[in-house]
């Protein structure tokens, strides 16, 4: 009987022991822990490197990645000389400076803000759509609504300076949206993009605990109809990230990033063995196909980063940056392959 008991102790024991290695791997299907080395945050475009700095304070100290983007994000909102994000912002026709911004995890849960006047750090009411509502995106009135009942603060974003910008476009006020992202040229110092290297802050991180995450944050276009939305805070647009895969985001003419799902397509395209470089590049050439003459004038760029951290870009036109930070190098900026490489204009 002893006998018996031990055997039933033994085997009970082996079965939980086999369902704990059953358990583990079911475990072992979500991310894994990232080796150092893989620890890495991206971002677009030049003013990336300071975000990216703020993200890695968080990263290179074992930080998750959600935290890290958001924190990251929140620097160009705030950065005064910066037109394209945040306070500061160039407005729509109507002098409203209305802001777009996503957020995403590696888990399928993501928030968005569209249109939100008044509120200069819509990345973090993003966030806080993400985290303490059923939805995923509000807009205009509602989401400054939100906003304030989640305690942020109403401000005049509207800068004596963008408020120049603005009246002086008046003064011809042809609908021609900027997309604030012209053809750069390099500087003296050989980087891509010049002085005037404005744009969509889309990022991506990948945490120490082999979590991915992403947040992109604009003022969209200049002089944009009022009430106009990009692809920014359009899940699966302007961004997208799934925890097995990798992630995506893009900048440029958000029509075009909307109309093709650009991010999630980025992703897919990873998902079929794609690398972050050629899954981009595809994304990038289905618009230009599809937009022949009109892609000879307009810019579109998606930045990805798969979950080993490998990381690659592509845009129709030359210019386009991305900022990558890690345990090596925390300030390298990379020109983006393009599609035409002479300038247009
Ligand atoms: C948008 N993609 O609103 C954003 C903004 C941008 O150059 O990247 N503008 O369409």
């Amino acid at each position: 009987m002893a006998n018996r008991r031990d055997f039933l102790k033994t085997s009970l024991l082996g079965a939980s022991a086999s369902l704990l290695a059953w358990g583990g791997r079911l475990k072992a299907a979500a991310p894994a822990a990232r080796p150092a080395a893989a620890v890495r945050v991206v971002s677009t475009w030049d003013f990336g490197i300071a975000a990216n700095q703020a993200a890695w304070a968080i990263l290179g100290k074992g930080g998750h990645a959600l935290d890290a983007v958001e924190a990251g994000a929140r620097v160009p909102e705030a950065d005064l000389k910066n037109h394209s994000v945040g306070r500061a912002g160039y407005p729509d026709r109507d002098g409203h400076v209305t802001l777009d911004a996503s957020i995403m995890d590696h888990n399928y849960n993501c928030g968005a803000v569209a249109a939100i006047e008044h509120i200069a750090h819509p990345i973090s009411v993003a966030r806080r759509v993400m985290e303490r509502t059923p939805h995923v995106l509000l807009v205009g009135d509602g989401a400054l609504q939100f906003a304030l009942e989640q305690g942020f603060k109403k401000e005049e974003l509207l800068t004596p300076e963008s408020e120049q910008a603005w009246h002086a476009w008046l003064k011809t006020a042809k609908y021609q949206p900027s997309i604030n992202s012209e053809v750069r040229d390099y500087d003296k110092a050989g980087r891509p993009g010049g002085a005037n290297n404005h744009d969509t802050i889309g990022m991506l991180a990948l945490d120490a605990h082999g979590k991915l995450a992403g947040a992109c944050t604009t003022s969209g276009m200049a002089w944009k109809l009022h009430g106009r939305v990009g692809d920014s805070p359009i899940i699966g647009a302007g961004l997208y990230v799934d925890g097995e895969i990798g992630g995506a985001t893009s900048t440029g003419v958000g029509e075009e990033v909307i109309r093709n799902a650009g991010s999630f397509l980025v992703v897919e395209l990873m998902r079929q063995g794609r690398t972050p470089q050629e899954a981009c590049k595809e994304a990038v050439m289905r618009i230009v196909k599809r937009r022949a003459e009109a892609s000879k004038t307009l810019q579109v760029g998606f930045l990805a980063m798969n979950r080993d951290g490998e990381v690659g870009a592509y845009a129709i036109q030359r210019g386009f940056s991305y900022a990558v930070c890690d345990a090596h190098k925390q300030d390298a900026l990379l020109p983006s392959p393009s599609v035409y490489t002479t300038n247009y204009s």
